[in-house]
């Protein structure tokens, strides 16, 4: 029987170097020394028996394709700014959607109108009453009509803005529905955690994905796959679309900010406390976000990239998080930590560049190191 395993495994062994990946590293030192050569061989039978020992760990995760990259590009002026556009983004929420209305059609032309009134007003008393052309002023001082009209109508203009506003606001801290999924995001310096408590606790952590040139050969770094310069994080946050959302937000350090823009979202994450808002994504798609509240050095580095999937997807995506929907039972253990997103993945090495769980990198946690300081020279001062 142990003859027979030990074949197996090097036969695993030579499938997974002849296609350039990386064995796992429980199968390397033993078989290695055991192979002869012609197990290593590995007859075409014997490859089928061999990969289900290795896959049989975790559920795929919907969200990567199978060498690891991201199966969901973004897509260009969704969810991320456009070159050479100004307005407000895309919105994929209902409070997003009352907003942007809110924007574009009273807010924005109401600023626009009064703007033009009050400088046509200006022009024409500059003109009309200057000196040349009115040498001798009215000592008019009161005028009932007039003054009842702009009392008035600021007045009615001011209703007009509260109603819609007051409205939005009630909305954007309704308190979710029951069912809702529950995203914990934990502000760090300078970095994004994240839990899942309904969906048995899952963890993540997310930093920002550094361009090829600022990292070793070797390291994993943002392609375009991931998302734009300074948005892609290297693990996204998944979420479903269509089911409420109860976003939590608290920081372990300073105050941050969860903040996207499409979701018409951003929240205080404050220490030592918890805030609460809600929304629905209506559409799947990649979001883009950052911080948006300043906390030191490399505030502008730490952004925020949400997936959202079907219903179906993100079920899929929490049991291959070794998570479980709230309501099921939970997943037979299997021996990793099922919460520790850090873990390495049983299918062992990606080639490439690929995305992989683990790919985080170790966050700087001095000031001194953050901002690349001498803090031996010390900052030669201004
Ligand atoms: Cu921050």
């Amino acid at each position: 029987m142990t003859g027979f395993k030990t074949i197996i495994a090097a036969a695993g062994l030579a499938l997974a170097s002849s296609a350039g990946v990386a064995a796992a590293p429980t199968a390397a030192p033993g078989a290695a020394t055991t192979t002869t050569a012609p197990e290593a061989a590995a007859p075409a039978t014997a490859a089928p028996a061999a990969a289900p020992t290795a896959a049989v760990a975790k559920p795929a995760d919907p969200t990567l394709a199978a060498d690891g990259s991201q199966l969901v590009k973004p897509v260009a002026h969704v969810g991320q700014p456009t070159d050479g556009y100004y307005g407000i983004q895309t919105q994929v929420t209902k409070n997003g959607e009352t907003a942007h209305w809110f924007h574009d059609s009273i807010l924005f032309p109401l600023i626009t109108i009064i703007s033009i009134f009050v400088l046509g007003l200006l022009i024409y008393v500059v003109f009309r009453f200057r000196e040349k052309a009115n040498p001798v002023p009215s000592k008019t001082s009161h005028n009932t009509f007039i003054e009842i009209v702009w009392t008035l109508v600021p007045v009615l203009i001011l209703v007009a803005i509260a109603v819609p506003s007051i409205r939005l606001l009630a909305a954007q801290y309704a308190p979710p529905p029951k069912g809702a999924v529950t995203l914990k995001a934990i502000g760090n310096q300078w970095y994004w955690s994240y839990e899942y408590p309904d969906h048995g606790g899952i963890a993540i952590t997310a930093n920002m994905l550094k361009e090829q040139s600022e990292v070793p050969a070797g390291t994993r770094y943002r392609t375009d796959a991931d998302g734009p310069r300074l948005l892609a994080a290297d693990n996204r946050i998944v979420l479903p679309v269509g089911v409420p959302i109860r976003l939590l937000t608290t920081a372990a350090d300073v105050i941050h900010s969860w903040a996207v823009p499409a979701f018409w979202i951003k929240l205080d994450a404050v220490p030592g406390r918890i805030n609460e808002t809600s929304f629905t994504i209506d559409k799947p798609g990649v979001y883009f976000g950052q911080c948006s509240e300043l906390c030191g050095a490399r505030h502008g580095y730490m952004p925020i990239t949400v997936e959202a999937v079907s219903p179906q997807q993100f079920a899929a995506w929490v049991a291959a998080k070794g998570g479980t929907m709230p309501g099921a039972a939970a997943p037979a253990a299997s021996g990793a930590d099922a919460t520790d997103d850090t873990a390495t993945p049983a299918t062992a090495a990606v080639p490439g560049n690929a995305a992989v769980e683990n790919a985080t990198v170790t966050a700087e946690t001095t000031n001194q190191a953050a901002t690349a300081n001498n803090g031996a020279g010390g900052n030669p001062g201004r």
